[in-house]
């Protein structure tokens, strides 16, 4: 039985040094799986060092899973070449969420998850508290690829429980618990729910 146990906030920052699959460069995005979902960025044109910093949010469920990253050459004429893979595991992150931080303060590194034969990490990844909230820097060294590395950062949303959105009296309804941070305790529940202006354009 699987149970979401938050959103997990996936920074693509950029790739560097990705492999050429065009004449000259290539035209890529990355795609991320967990699961079931896949999510992917914009494609970035003829660039090998591209720069996303887009963000994508899965939804994680324990038991925890290995996220997995593909990258691709966006082709128009034939189907997009392969510019390799990596995976990654959020173990030590999701242990350093569910700590009790107060009291550490901004900048603290909680613990650093080093490269190995197991994990695609190009150099040391720190998992640090920083404007209240836990992130890990990565840089993940592609495989099956002559080349390439791509930089992400991880965060977690302020999520205190699972946020349903529901249909009620043919409204669409959205429940949200948030833990606050920056201080030592504190949770603030919210309700979401859509108002059609009449005269509005449809979207
Ligand atoms: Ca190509
Ligand atoms: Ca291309």
């Amino acid at each position: 039985m699987e149970s979401v146990i938050g959103l997990l906030r996936v920074r693509i920052i950029r790739g560097v040094n990705l492999a050429v699959r065009d004449t000259r460069g290539s035209d890529p995005y990355v795609v991320l799986r967990l699961g079931g979902q896949k999510l992917k960025t914009s494609t970035i044109k003829n660039n090998v060092n591209p720069e996303w910093n887009e963000d994508l949010t899965l939804s994680v469920s324990e038991p925890l899973q290995p996220i997995k990253l593909q990258i691709f050459d966006k082709d128009t004429f034939s189907s997009d070449d392969e510019m390799g893979d990596a995976e990654f595991d959020i173990y030590s992150f999701v242990d350093a969420v569910r700590m009790d931080l107060t009291g550490i303060p901004n900048g603290t590194i909680i613990t650093t998850v080093k490269p190995s034969r197991e994990n695609c990490l190009a150099v040391e990844s720190p998992i640090l508290k920083k404007d209240g909230r836990v992130i890990q820097d990565l840089v993940l060294r592609l495989r099956n690829v002559e080349s390439g590395e791509v930089e992400l950062q991880l965060s977690w949303n302020c999520l205190a429980v699972e946020s349903p959105i529901i249909e009620k009296d043919g409204k669409v309804i959205q429940g949200l618990i948030l833990r606050l941070r920056n201080v030592e305790s504190g949770e603030v529940g919210l309700q979401l729910s859509w108002v059609n202006i009449p005269g509005a354009p449809d979207f």
